[in-house]
């Protein structure tokens, strides 16, 4: 079995979409807390070494690092064969759902996210509205995505669905309202038989 160490941040919804893979594929594996809040240069020195831009997540599988979440949950899922990658068209289709995270609710959420926090300073006139009309279009298509399923992969979830889950688990934090669909399938997320809480994904010291 691989050695693998995530480093991530209860507070980044990027590390907990890899996190919630690890878990729901069963991968055992260590987590290092990595203050995303303090200045870049005060962390660990064997993180800042392996992740480029100095960001989380960061994965070691066997002491090879992994960054880029969508990149990451590939690669665990071609690698050990889980969350869809036990099959071509899973992962054809984990890769069409990451493409439209990334675009799509994965940049509009984490910014709406982080207006809220810091109460709108720093953002420019209108890019709150602008993303606020985003995430209507991202939210209709949510719809269309998963369709009649229970999760965006079918019966089971998948890379996908920890992709899409990263940052519409704080959608009200981000001062979205979900729609029904959205609702019913976090809720399904929050029941499945693994941690969600992002402090339990990434407990501190
Ligand atoms: N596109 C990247 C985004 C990673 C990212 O933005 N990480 C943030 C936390 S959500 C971070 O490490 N911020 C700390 C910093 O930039 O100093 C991914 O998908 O992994």
């Amino acid at each position: 079995m691989s050695q693998l160490t995530l480093y991530g941040h209860p507070d980044s919804g990027h590390a907990c979409k890899v996190a919630l893979g690890l878990r729901l594929a069963k991968l055992p594996h260590d987590t290092v807390y990595v203050d995303i809040w303090a200045a870049p240069e005060t962390r660990p020195a064997d993180f800042l070494a392996a992740s480029p831009l100095a960001e989380v997540p960061l994965l070691m599988i066997d002491g090879v690092p992994h960054v880029q979440s969508g990149a990451i949950l590939l690669a665990i899922a071609s690698k050990y064969k889980v969350l869809g990658g036990q099959s071509e068209a899973g992962l054809t289709r984990m890769r069409e759902l990451l493409m439209w995270e990334a675009n799509r609710i994965g940049m509009c959420l984490p910014q709406l996210k982080e207006a809220k926090r810091v109460n709108g300073e720093g953002f420019a006139d209108g890019a709150i509205e602008w993303l606020t009309r985003r995430f209507e279009v991202d939210s209709r298509n949510f719809a269309r995505w998963l369709g009649d399923a229970p999760f965006f992969h079918g019966e089971e979830p998948g890379v996908g669905d920890c992709a899409i889950w990263g940052y519409t688990q704080w959608v009200k934090e981000a001062g979205m309202t979900p729609t029904d669909t959205m609702s019913a399938w976090l809720e399904r997320m929050r029941a499945l038989p693994v941690d969600t809480d992002p402090k339990m994904l990434f407990p501190q010291g």
